[in-house]
Order: C-alpha cells, then sequence, then structure tokens
C-alpha cells in the first residue's frame, strides 16, 4: 500500500467573502497535495467552512436572515472560488453537515462519560470577539492593548473540558516531537503558552459550551447549550476524515489559529484516544503520539503595508486581483514571495514584477530561446550531450542536483526557498547559453557536437523544470511538458521516476510563449480607475425616448458577437470632428477601431479602459482608416455618448451576451 497523506486548511468562516489570507492557506494545501501524489503517495484533501457560533449568528442578525441563510450564501464563494482555481481538494465539509454534528455530540458524549468534560459555574471575565473566557493576565494584556471593551462580567453555567490535566502529555508531545509544530519559533510560543518560562499548572480547563447563543450543536441531553464553536470547528478534521487516512499528516493554520490547533486540538484528541490504564502523568504513550496530527504549519499572514488585511479596515486584497493574470501566476506568485512562518506584505507592483521577471522572462524566455535554438538548428529533434569541457560538465552535474535540491527543500515545507533554487538554476543557464554562444557554433561544421551538448543540456533542463513545477503551476507546466515532446500529462509523472539524462521521446514543438509579459503601467491605470467615468461633458437635459425599433428573434440577436475590448492606443482622427481611432485588445487579437466620441472623451482618458465592441460587424473605411468593429455606448438623441462599461474583473475576449 502506498503511503498516505492527509492535508488539511482551517474551516472558513461563512461571515466573509475569501481574501487573499483564504485563497493562500488553500492554493498552498493544492500545492502540497499535488506534490505529494507527485511522490506517489495516496492524498486526502480536506477544507471547508466553519458555519456556527456568534460571528455568523450576529452577522446573520445584523442582516435579517437566518445564520443558515447566510452559511448557504456565503459557502459557495468558498467552493466555487476554489473550483474555479482549479484547486484539487477531495472534499468540502461543512460544518451544518448533519454527518459532521453527529461526530460532534458522539465525540462529546463520550467526553462526558470518561468525565473529560465536567459541568461547572463560570465567573469571571469574557471576551466577545474571541468567544473565549479570559484569565486575569490574559484580562491584563487586553487592557494594556487598550482592547478592555471587548471584556464582559459573566457568570454562567458551562460545560468545562479538562484542559489542565493534559498539560503534561502536552509538554512532553513539544519536547519529544518538535515536528508536532512547525516553523520552531511558532512551536516556542505555544510552549511559552502551556508552561510560561517552563512553570506548569498554567494550563485552565476550558469552557466548552455557551448558553449565550443558539446558532450552534446542542450539547447532547442539555440543549439549552450549543457546543463552543472551536471545539465544534476543530472536530471537523476528524468527522469528515476519509476511512484510512486518520492522522492528519499537514494541518495549514494561519498563525493566529496556531493556539487552537497546538493546544486544544491535541489535547481533545488524547482524551477522545486515551485508554483506562495510561498515565496522564506518565509518559506520552507513543501510541497516542501516533494517533495526533503529524504536523501542524502555522504561516504568517499577508500584509497590506504594515497591517494585517481585515474587511473592517477595509484594506483587502480579494482572490481575482490575484488571479487577473490567470490561476498559475497567481500560485506562483504566493509559493515565491512567502516565506512560510513569516508575515509578507503585498504589494501589486511587487506581484506583476515578480511575474515578469520569472514567468515571462526567466523561465519564459529561456525556454523560447531553447525551443528556438532546437528548432532552427536541430529542426526540433533532440541531441544527445557528448560532454566536452569544464562548463558542459558542471552543467550537467547541476542539472543532475536540481530535483533532489528542490524536492528536499520541498520536503521541509519550504517551495519559497526551493522555487528560489530553481530560478537561481535557470539564470544559470542563461549564463551557459553566453558563454557557449551556440549562434556561433552553429555556423561552424567543426562545433556541430559541442552545440549538441548545449541544446540538449538546455533540453533536459527545462524537462526538470516542467516536472518539479507542476505542483505550483499545473497549467504552465504541462504547456512547457508538451512543446517538449513529451506525451500524457505532466502532472502524471512520478517524481522518483524523473532521471535528468533519460531519453528525449520526441521532436520538440514551435515555442510559444508561456507566459506574456504584463503592461504594469496600463493595468495600474486600470486599477486605478476600474469602472468608466461618465464623458466630460454632459448635457443636462431631458431623456428623450427613441421609439423602440420592431421585434427580432432570438436567433437574429445572437448573430451578433459582442466582447469585451481592452482600448490599448487611442489618437483623434485629423480633422474629424468625431472620430477617435482606438487600438483595442479583444483578448484573442488586437483590432483598429474608429468611434465617435471625440466629444465626450480624449484620448487619453480612453486608454487602458474596458469597452463593449461588435467584433462581427463587417470592416468599413472612415475618414480614410479600416474601422475593424464597433464599440457600444448609451445616449438619447440629446446626449453625448456614454461608453458601456464592463465590470473592471471582465477579461478582453469575454462574450457580452
Ligand atoms: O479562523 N494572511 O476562520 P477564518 C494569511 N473558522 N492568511 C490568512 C489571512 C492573512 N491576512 N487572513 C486569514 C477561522 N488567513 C476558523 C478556523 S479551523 C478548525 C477554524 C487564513 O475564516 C489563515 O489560514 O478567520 C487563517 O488561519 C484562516 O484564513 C482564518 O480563517
Amino acid at each position: 500500500m502506498s503511503k498516505r497523506f492527509y492535508i488539511t486548511t482551517p474551516i472558513y468562516y461563512v461571515n466573509d467573502k475569501p481574501h487573499i489570507g483564504h485563497t493562500y492557506t488553500t492554493v498552498l494545501a493544492d500545492v502540497f497535495a499535488r506534490h505529494h501524489r507527485m511522490m506517489g503517495e495516496e492524498v486526502y484533501f480536506l477544507t471547508g467552512t466553519d458555519e456556527h457560533g456568534q460571528k455568523i449568528e450576529k452577522t446573520a442578525a445584523a442582516r435579517g436572515i437566518t445564520p443558515q441563510q447566510l452559511a448557504d450564501e456565503v459557502m459557495p464563494n468558498f467552493e466555487n472560488l476554489w473550483k474555479r482555481m482549479g484547486l484539487t481538494n477531495d472534499h468540502f465539509v461543512r460544518t451544518t453537515h448533519a454527518q459532521h454534528k453527529a461526530v460532534v455530540q458522539e465525540r462529546f458524549k463520550q467526553l462526558l462519560d470518561t468525565g473529560d468534560i465536567y459541568k461547572a459555574t463560570y465567573k469571571g471575565l469574557y471576551s466577545v470577539s474571541d468567544e473565549a473566557y479570559v484569565t486575569e493576565t490574559q484580562a491584563k494584556e487586553l487592557q494594556t492593548q487598550g482592547l478592555a471593551h471587548q471584556l464582559v462580567e459573566l457568570e454562567e453555567e458551562s460545560y468545562f473540558f479538562k484542559l489542565s490535566t493534559y498539560e503534561h502529555w502536552l509538554i512532553q508531545l513539544y519536547e519529544k516531537y518538535p515536528d508536532f509544530a512547525l516553523p520552531d519559533f511558532r512551536l516556542n510560543e505555544v510552549k511559552q503558552f502551556v508552561a510560561p518560562g517552563g512553570a506548569r499548572g498554567n494550563l485552565q480547563d476550558l469552557s466548552i459550551s455557551r448558553t449565550s447563543i443558539t446558532w450552534g450543536i446542542p450539547v447532547p441531553g442539555d440543549d439549552r447549550h450549543v457546543v463552543y464553536v472551536w471545539f465544534d470547528a476543530l472536530l471537523n478534521y476528524l468527522s469528515a476524515c476519509r476511512e484510512g487516512f486518520w492522522p492528519p499528516t499537514l494541518q495549514l493554520v494561519g498563525k493566529d489559529i496556531l493556539r487552537f490547533h497546538a493546544v486544544y486540538w491535541p489535547a481533545f484528541l488524547m482524551a477522545m484516544f486515551r485508554q483506562e490504564g495510561e498515565d496522564l502523568n506518565g509518559e506520552l504513550p507513543a501510541r497516542i503520539r501516533a494517533l495526533l496530527p503529524k504536523t501542524i504549519l502555522a504561516h504568517g499572514w499577508w500584509l497590506m503595508g504594515e497591517d494585517k488585511m481585515s474587511k473592517s479596515k477595509g484594506n483587502i486584497v480579494r482572490p481575482d486581483d490575484l488571479l487577473r493574470f490567470g490561476n498559475d501566476a497567481g500560485r506562483y506568485f504566493l509559493l515565491r514571495d512567502m516565506q512560510i512562518g513569516h508575515d509578507r506584505s503585498f504589494s501589486f507592483e511587487g506581484f506583476m514584477e515578480r511575474l515578469n521577471a520569472d514567468l515571462a522572462n526567466g523561465l519564459g524566455n529561456l525556454a523560447s530561446r531553447s525551443l528556438s535554438m532546437l528548432q532552427r538548428y536541430r529542426g526540433g529533434v533532440v541531441p544527445v550531450a557528448v560532454l566536452f569541457d569544464d562548463l558542459d560538465r558542471e552543467v550537467a552535474e547541476q542539472g543532475r542536483k536540481i530535483a533532489p535540491v528542490y524536492l528536499a527543500l520541498a520536503e521541509k515545507h519550504d517551495f519559497s526557498g526551493a522555487l528560489d533554487h530553481l530560478w537561481a538554476y535557470l539564470r544559470y543557464l542563461d549564463g551557459y547559453i553566453v558563454k557557449a554562444e551556440p549562434w556561433k557554433l552553429a555556423k561552424d561544421d567543426a562545433n556541430q557536437a559541442k552545440l549538441d551538448t548545449v541544446l540538449c543540456q538546455l533540453y533536459r533542463s527545462l524537462r526538470a523544470t516542467a516536472i518539479l513545477v507542476a505542483p505550483v503551476m499545473p497549467e504552465l507546466a504541462q504547456q512547457l511538458w508538451e512543446s517538449l515532446g513529451m506525451a500524457g500529462k505532466v502532472v502524471e509523472q512520478r517524481f522518483a521516476d524523473f532521471q535528468y539524462e533519460a531519453s528525449a521521446p520526441g521532436p520538440v514543438g514551435e515555442p510559444k510563449p508561456l507566459f506574456q509579459r504584463i503592461d504594469k503601467e496600463t493595468v495600474m491605470k486600470e486599477m486605478a480607475e476600474p469602472t468608466l467615468a461618465a464623458p466630460t461633458a454632459v448635457a443636462e437635459t431631458p431623456v428623450e425616448y427613441a421609439p423602440l425599433k420592431e421585434n427580432i428573434d432570438y436567433d437574429t440577436f445572437s448573430k451578433t458577437d459582442l466582447r469585451v475590448g481592452l482600448v490599448i492606443t487611442a489618437e483623434a482622427v485629423p480633422k474629424s470632428k468625431k472620430l477617435i481611432k482606438m487600438t483595442v485588445d479583444l483578448g484573442f487579437e488586437t483590432r483598429t477601431i474608429l468611434g465617435g466620441i471625440k466629444e465626450a472623451y480624449t484620448p487619453e482618458e480612453l486608454v487602458g479602459r474596458k469597452i463593449v465592441v461588435v467584433a462581427n460587424l463587417a470592416p468599413r473605411t472612415l475618414m480614410g482608416f479600416e474601422s475593424q468593429g464597433m464599440l457600444l455606448a448609451a445616449s438619447d438623441s440629446n446626449s453625448m455618448p456614454y461608453l458601456i462599461a464592463p465590470p473592471a474583473d471582465a477579461k478582453p475576449g469575454f462574450i457580452v451576451k
């Protein structure tokens, strides 16, 4: 039986739409899942939504809908986004699913029976934002941070989990198995929380029921209480686990929720899995360790400037901003730019610069140069290398090492480091081309074998790159794979079978650009003015309604091909009162289009705007220029034309219907 790999993301609250933070964690999980599939492992990848609790109840109440309606409305934003991005999660769990609720109730009952959960009265402070009771020390911390307003005095009956009795086992878990929570500096924070300065006796029992809200799973046998949202949420990993995959191999979390995952979660599991006779003050049994998650990996935050992105601050980068240059580009950027564990500031400019430097230039350039040389000098047939000089031997040596080094870094969860290493290698290959000067070798009959060597090594390196980056950029890797003349799906390759020096099966294809260079200025302008403003001069006259034209049937209408276009250049047509001549990008091609809008718009304001174009109108000549389409604008007989503006996210070439 092959090795099993069970990977999870946090389940996201349904009181907000997905943003770059959620996207990051889920994309990272997808990359791990794909990577481990290519390692030949059987993978189970779980994500989902956290639908109970006070936050959801409050948001729903504010909108005048039920929490279930809110959950049903928001959940698809997550599920559909992951589908649209081609993520390969095997399941999507919702905490409002009956199956999940049953497991939570069953486990709650089990712990009541074993005495790990007991009922008592809590009197003290409560943090509304964290939905948690607060110790005196924590209250002081909040006060010094100016967050005292989040605290309320509370006296209520509650069910408690005996967290304190698991302190000894937890500390052993951290000491003996330091890969339980990574990176190490985050594990240290966890240790500090459980036993500050090594002092024991800090952990207090945890309240795990609420009477203040009703939106949750009822406590079995006492439905005045609902189960605390974190007990409910954490159990998703158990309730939605696929048979045979327990325990989780890798659980990804943001640093904000590490404590829940590295303290409460293993303690709940210890309570569920422990057997009679196992001493809570003795050694942590190996049997128990084997039933706990192998690794909880905490990543840092994407920040805007110095701030965490949050809805209340209104500084959120939404997934579509990230996906506007394609799924793969967004994935590459997220993986490459964030070093796991650390925070990272997001800038849109930095994002575009990274893509231009690494995908359009770096890999894109190397691939197109290499493939064109293979075409030009060898008719696409990959020659075999015979190593000639020290440089060739060094390149071959680096080539043999690239996969093992990349895979070892990925094994340490360091995709940023792995990609950095691979791109340094691609730059090194650029240097090899410059030194070897294949264009000069080609001119001399005596140097043909040396040219073979250079071309073959470039080919092998690109093939290695296609395989290694396939989990990060599946589409781009497949395109590269095919242009190298390789058959089948690159994602079906197994890392273990990969040989740098394996022979080349078929002729290589024509070079196609892997990634279109982004015109930063145009995009920035587009972002700054996402929707089209009204014409500069508009007459304030009453609307004059033109009579309706006669009915047409749908078939007649559907003959019109309307497309989203992006204005790339615009200039006034000399001697014309009305006409502006534009170059318009339709995605699949660019067109020259003339529009009678000069009285309403200046050429400058048109550049970077998106418009709607009638794309299958027969061309016609106006003032000596051929117009290859017509733009759409709204007006009455008195007003200036208002250009019809597609939403900012619509891409050139999209059909308007
Ligand atoms: O905490 N940068 O859900 P949540 C990076 N339901 N990642 C970020 C981020 C940012 N700025 N903001 C959010 C919950 N995240 C609970 C989890 S699990 C049993 C229950 C990511 O919707 C990060 O993974 O607030 C973080 O852990 C998660 O979103 C929190 O999502």
